[in-house]
């Protein structure tokens, strides 16, 4: 004779831990309401809105639009290209179902790319810098970095201007992108170097190609878009996912 069976416990992927939490699917869900928003030459030329806003940036041509389209599940919504400093304006995308955005992803143009003029490679890091310490809504940063190259010198510049920032909340996450393209000792080896440079924020391995890092990195992104208010109010539904 069996015993009969007893209630089945909740599925971890699909029941969260916690009321007002995702799973890394229903976080990808979210991710796929992604639309583009709009584009722009110059900071002053950046809507205002109200939403969290995670901006990528990093060293031209480390995968930051390819990541953007990877995490939307999205073939083109950023563009992506070989050639690099393709993206050469900040380009908004919004996040939500139904109209009702909670939150936006703003795609960077890339630094260090050898062949841009001086002038133009001037303007572009004062335009990142001037973005990542005055946009009012900056909840989180993804600096995406090629682990072939390592944090370099620009992207040290960058965790200069945003520390000040990270140290009263703002999120931050390196991550190492074309993850395919490296063995698993290299892996670690870059994992711990990177750990390191980037003085203890949190590290992931990341790839577009064999879609290594996706839901885990969709699942932070929405839990930085939706922090968990300690001490709810009863009367405040939480979004769905
Ligand atoms: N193998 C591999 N290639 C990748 C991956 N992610 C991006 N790439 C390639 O890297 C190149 C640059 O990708 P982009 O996404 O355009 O890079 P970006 O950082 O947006 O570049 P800029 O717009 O110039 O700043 C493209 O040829 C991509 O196909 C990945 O995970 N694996
Ligand atoms: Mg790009």
């Amino acid at each position: 004779m069996t015993a009969a069976p007893g209630p089945t416990p909740p599925s971890p992927a699909t029941a969260p831990a916690l009321p007002g939490a995702v799973t890394p699917a229903q976080a990808l869900g979210w991710m796929h309401t992604a639309r583009f928003l709009t584009t722009a030459p110059r900071l002053e030329f950046l809507p205002d809105h109200a939403h969290p806003e995670i901006a990528f940036v990093g060293r031209s041509n480390a995968g930051k639009s390819t990541c953007i389209n990877t995490l939307t599940q999205q073939k083109r919504l950023a563009f992506a290209s070989k050639t690099p400093g393709r993206t050469q304006s900040i380009n908004l995308f919004t996040l939500g179902k139904q109209g009702v955005h909670d939150a936006v992803l703003a795609d960077l143009p890339g630094y260090g790319y050898a062949a841009v003029p001086k002038q133009d490679k001037i303007r572009w890091q004062q335009v990142m810098a001037n973005y990542l310490v005055t946009r009012p809504h900056l909840r989180g940063v993804v600096l995406l970095c090629d682990p072939r190259h390592g944090l370099t010198e620009l992207d040290e510049i960058l965790l200069d201007v945003i520390r000040p920032r990270v140290e009263q909340g703002l999120k931050f996450l390196v991550l190492l992108t074309k993850a395919d393209k490296l063995n698993r000792q290299e892996a670690n080896k870059a994992l711990s170097i990177t750990r390191l440079q980037a003085g203890g924020g949190e590290v992931k391995l990341f790839s577009a190609l064999k879609k290594q890092g996706v839901g885990e990195v969709a699942h932070l992104l929405w839990q930085w878009a939706h922090p968990i208010d300690v001490d709810p109010d009863p009367d405040t539904p939480t979004p769905e996912p």
